[in-house]
């Protein structure tokens, strides 16, 4: 079932960045989420995300990866929010375990569920930690996450080098979509910091509410070694060049 996305997703980010572009299906048409995803293409963006917490169904959704892929030809990541967020239409899915749930369904129950249909669907299933920072937004609402205050760095940092040592390959940073703030970049640096110390092969993804080219650059210079946004392509598309730039540039 591996198709590669991770091998390559591990190497690309060894000594560079990538910027992934969210799509939600629940905010757009299919058509107009394939126009969205050959803009973000065209601003550099290295993979789409689709997915949401609320409002994601078949046929939908399935359409919606299939106009993404032939409108951009960039890899389709799914960010399920739940069983309904896989299709095999697309490459991979974010295999995601909220680490900071206070509800074992979202740590370890969905995951149960999710894995035979991931395989029998084909889908790539790259291990990821999903850590909810600060406000949280609908993904910490839905996932009754007990978010990790914006003053305690630490402790995202303590989440992502257990996530590391627990196996994980990627280490997603969250603030929630449309976040006030983003993660606070004390939380990246710290959490690459001990990943890095760990000697354990990690990448950190870092996403929620970055709407600038000098946050992107902060979170960049902090350590992360993806960024993620998504209401920047609808809401502002013109910064979105410059956003991915200033993250990718070394
Ligand atoms: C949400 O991290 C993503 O899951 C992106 O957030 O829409 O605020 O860019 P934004």
């Amino acid at each position: 079932m591996t198709k590669g996305l991770l091998k390559k997703l591990l190497e690309q980010t060894r000594e560079s960045r990538a910027h992934f572009t969210l799509i939600d299906p629940d905010k757009t048409t299919p058509e107009e989420a394939g126009k969205l995803a050959r803009f973000a293409a065209e601003a550099g963006t290295d993979a789409i995300l689709v997915g949401g917490s609320i409002g994601v169904y078949e046929p939908v959704l399935s359409d919606t990866v299939k106009s993404i892929k032939e409108s951009s030809g960039l890899p389709v990541i799914l960010f399920p929010g739940n069983l309904n967020g896989l299709t095999p239409e697309a490459d991979a899915v974010l295999f995601m375990s909220m680490l900071n749930s206070d509800d074992p369904y979202y740590i370890s129950g969905v995951q149960m569920q999710a894995a035979p249909i991931v395989l029998r669907l084909g889908l790539e299933p790259l291990p990821t930690a999903y850590i909810i920072v600060g406000y949280g937004g609908a993904a910490g609402y839905v996932g009754r996450a007990r978010p990790i205050p914006y003053e305690k760095p630490e402790l995202a940092a303590a989440y992502a080098l257990a996530a590391a040592m627990m196996g994980m390959r990627l280490i997603y940073l969250e603030a929630g979509s449309g976040a006030p703030k983003p993660v606070p970049p004390e939380a990246v640096s710290l959490a690459r910091k001990l990943v890095e110390r760990s000697g354990l092969e990690a990448r950190i993804i870092v996403g929620g509410g970055v709407r600038r080219p000098e946050t992107a650059r902060t979170i960049a210079k902090a350590g992360a070694h993806i960024l993620v946004t998504g209401n920047l392509v609808e809401e502002n598309p013109l910064v979105l060049p410059e956003v991915v730039k200033a993250f990718k540039s070394p």
